[in-house]
C-alpha cells in the first residue's frame, strides 16, 4: 500500500469492500427458496462424504452385505469376523472389524496413490467391496467356526469381477475356476482355522505366512478337557496341520512369546513352520527377511496372517496377549510390500 496514492487506495479498499459484502449476502440464503427438494444439490452439488464422516466401511468402500447377495461380485471382499471366545488372555477382539474400519477412514479411493507402492490400490482396476461382517455365534464357538467357514466358501465361490486381472491367472485352483481373494478383518486368530479349511477345499494345502508374537502351534492349551476346547487362538494351526490343510512350507515372522520350552520350537517344525524371530530383524535386516520369507513358500499358493501383537505393544497396546520389544509398524509394512508377487490366495 504504502506505493499507492491516495485515490488508488480508496478504490482498492472499495473493491475490497464490495466483494466482501457480495460473499455476505449469499448468507442468510437466498429468497423464494422455500420447498425446494433440490436446494442442497443446486447450490452445493454431491453429498460427498468427508474422511470422518459418512457410513462406516472400510476406506469408504461401498459397504454390500454379499452373503444375502449372490449377485455382488468383485476382486477382493473385506470380510469382518468378529469372534473372540476362544482367547487366551483378553477378549475384545470382536470389536476388531469396527475398529479397523473405523482406523482406515483417511484412506478412500480419491487419495490411494502412495509413494512407496508407487500405485493406487483402490483406483478400480480390481472392485474391492467391503462385504460386511459374518454374524457369527459369540455363545457356541463350534457353531461360529463353522458360520465363518460356511461364510468364506460362500464368497470364494463368487466369480471374479475381472477375468483379465493377474491375480487370477497366477493360482490354480482345483477345480480350475478363478476365485476372488478375501481380506478378512478379526476377531482372534482362532478365525484361520474356518479360513484354511474353506481355502484347503479350493487350493488344497496352502503355505502360511504368518507375522505375530506367538507361535500359535501349541497342540493343547494347558488345561483342556474336551474335544472342543483344543480350538483356541494358539492351536488353531496345529489343528489345521492335523487336518492337512498346510504344506511344511510356512513361516513364522516377529516371534518372541515366552515358550514352556525348546520343545514347543520342535513342535512348530513338525507343524510346518521356520521361524524369523523379532531380533533377527536387527542382525539381518529388512531384506535379508524378505528373501528368506519368499524363499521359503516359492511358488505354492500362500495365506498371510497378521497378528497386530507382532507390532510393539507400545505402537498397538489394545492386542489381547502383547509381548514387548515388537517391529515397528514402518518395518512391518516394509516387509509386507517386499512380498508382492507371491501367489496369495
Ligand atoms: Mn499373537
Amino acid at each position: 500500500m504504502a506505493h499507492l496514492n491516495g485515490l488508488a487506495s480508496v478504490v482498492l479498499l472499495s473493491v475490497i469492500a464490495a466483494r466482501a459484502w457480495a460473499s455476505h449476502s449469499q448468507f442468510p440464503p437466498e429468497r423464494n427458496t422455500e420447498g425446494d427438494t433440490e436446494y442442497w444439490t443446486k447450490k452445493y452439488g454431491k453429498q460427498t462424504d468427508l474422511p470422518y464422516s459418512g457410513p462406516l466401511s472400510f476406506s469408504h468402500l461401498p459397504y454390500t452385505r454379499c452373503l444375502d447377495d449372490p449377485g455382488s461380485i468383485f476382486d477382493i471382499a473385506i470380510l469382518g469376523l468378529p469372534f473372540d471366545t476362544a482367547v487366551t488372555y483378553r477378549p475384545g477382539a470382536r470389536f476388531g472389524p469396527y475398529a479397523i474400519r473405523s482406523g482406515s477412514r483417511r484412506q478412500r479411493a480419491q487419495l490411494g496413490y502412495t509413494l512407496s507402492w508407487g500405485m493406487n490400490p483402490l483406483d478400480g482396476r480390481l472392485k474391492v467391496l467391503d462385504c460386511g461382517d459374518v454374524p457369527v455365534s459369540p455363545f457356541d464357538n463350534a457353531l461360529a467356526v463353522d458360520q465363518m467357514e460356511v461364510a468364506y466358501s460362500t464368497l470364494l465361490a463368487r466369480p471374479v469381477a475381472n477375468k483379465n486381472a493377474s491375480y487370477v491367472t497366477k493360482a490354480l485352483a482345483k477345480d480350475k475356476k478363478e476365485h476372488p481373494r478375501i481380506i478378512s478383518l478379526g476377531g482372534d486368530h482362532t478365525i484361520v482355522l474356518p479360513i484354511l479349511r474353506s481355502l484347503h477345499k479350493v487350493y488344497g494345502p496352502i503355505s502360511v505366512i504368518h507375522f505375530d508374537a506367538h507361535l500359535d502351534t501349541w497342540a493343547v492349551y494347558p488345561g483342556t478337557t474336551t474335544e472342543q476346547s483344543r480350538v483356541t487362538h494358539g492351536t488353531f494351526f496345529f489343528l489345521a496341520a492335523e487336518e492337512k490343510l498346510m504344506t511344511n512350507t510356512s513361516i513364522h515372522a516377529g516371534i518372541r512369546c515366552k515358550m514352556e520350552g525348546y520343545g514347543d520350537i520342535k513342535n512348530d517344525e513338525t507343524v510346518g513352520f521356520q521361524l524369523i524371530s523379532t531380533d533377527d530383524i536387527d542382525d539381518l535386516g529388512i531384506p535379508e527377511i524378505v528373501a528368506r520369507i519368499r524363499a521359503r513358500v516359492g511358488e505354492s499358493p500362500v495365506y498371510l496372517s497378521l497378528d497386530i501383537d507382532v507390532i510393539d505393544p507400545g505402537l498397538a497396546p489394545a492386542t489381547g496377549t502383547p509381548e514387548a520389544g515388537g517391529w515397528t509398524t514402518r518395518e512391518v509394512k516394509r516387509i509386507i510390500r517386499g512380498l508382492a508377487g507371491l501367489n496369495f490366495v
